[in-house]
């Protein structure tokens, strides 16, 4: 028997486990069960109470305190300490069958996701062995990165850093979509739904000036004025830019979470990635004509 999960990963405030939230409220409403996990040592409050919470094992507030540790190093201690204590985690997930999503909500720390090998580890653990949970990462990037396009080629190239990675299933998702209604036409949108490299090129906020420099040819990386901008900035962006096309394996789905048929739609990639509806049994048309009574 399978089991199928999904990991929600993405930088710090990126609205992941608002989507967590959203997932297992559409769930409910759709009469699927789900598993919740939080994985994130440092969170507090949650709209809904977690299935199982590293928390119970190891919470970043006591590591920074007792180790005296800062908040990256501690969270980067609590995931070596969870490794060490696998069970804490393994154990209860041997008992999830296969009709649950389970969900693990992930802390924001980017290191985490490109710095150290425990997450893959994390995952091997997870999808191989005996839990075999089929997997889909979900990585959550804020729509308002589109604003700012250098921002949003370095925001996916670490999305793109994550996907390698962990070698998984891996959906990208733009959030926070209502953050930009109106903001960004639906053309450019589509253009960074596909992280399209002319995207810069065609950059309104380039300045003219930069642009003619960079006509000129040359232009001394070290000057504090190409700091940030200027020519050596946008080839270097232009480069990054590329690197992901070449890998041209990154796109996005776009989610609000107010908007039930766009958290429907994310789940269905989800559910498409780990394989989850050719997993169930057809139920018997008498097995659920009896539900229907019994619930009235
Ligand atoms: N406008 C808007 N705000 C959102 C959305 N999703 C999350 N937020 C807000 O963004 C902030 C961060 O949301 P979280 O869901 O806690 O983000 P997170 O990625 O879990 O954050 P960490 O776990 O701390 O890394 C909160 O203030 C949320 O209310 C969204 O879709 N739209
Ligand atoms: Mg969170």
């Amino acid at each position: 028997m399978s089991k199928f999960g999904t990991l929600v990963m993405g930088p710090a405030g990126a609205g992941k486990s608002t989507f967590c939230t959203a997932l297992i409220q559409h769930l409910q409403s759709n009469k699927r069960p789900c598993f919740y996990v939080n994985l994130d040592p440092a969170a507090e409050d949650f709209s809904f109470e977690p299935d199982l919470d590293i928390k119970d094992l190891i919470s970043l507030e006591d590591v920074m305190e007792e180790m005296s540790l800062g908040p990256n190093g501690g969270l980067i201690y609590c995931f070596e300490f969870l490794m060490e204590n696998l069970d804490f985690l393994t154990d209860p997930l041997e008992e999830v069958t296969d009709e649950y999503l389970i969900i693990f909500d992930m802390p924001g720390q980017i290191e985490l996701y490109t710095h150290v090998p425990i997450l893959p580890d994390l995952v091997r653990t997870l999808m191989r062995g005996s839990l075999n949970i089929n997997m889909c990462a979900a990585y959550l990037l804020e729509a308002t990165f589109v604003i700012d396009r250098p921002k949003f080629f370095s925001g996916t190239l670490s999305a793109m850093s994550a996907m390698m990675m962990l070698e998984m299933p891996h959906v990208n998702i733009l959030s926070k979509m209502d953050l930009i209604k109106g903001q960004v036409a639906k053309r450019d949108l589509k253009r960074f739904v596909n992280a399209d490299v002319e995207l810069l090129d065609d950059d309104p906020s380039r300045r003219k000036e930069d642009e003619e420099e960079e006509k000129k040819g040359y232009e001394d990386p070290a000057s504090t004025k190409s700091l940030m901008s200027g020519s050596s900035f946008h080839k270097l962006n232009k480069a990054v830019a590329q690197l992901i096309d070449d890998f041209s394996m990154v796109s996005f789905l776009k989610l609000d979470v107010q908007d039930e048929d766009s958290v429907g739609a994310v789940l269905s990639y989800i559910d498409d990635a780990i394989q989850f509806h050719e997993a169930q049994e057809p139920k018997e048309p008498k097995d659920e004509y009896l539900e229907s009574v019994m619930e009235g």
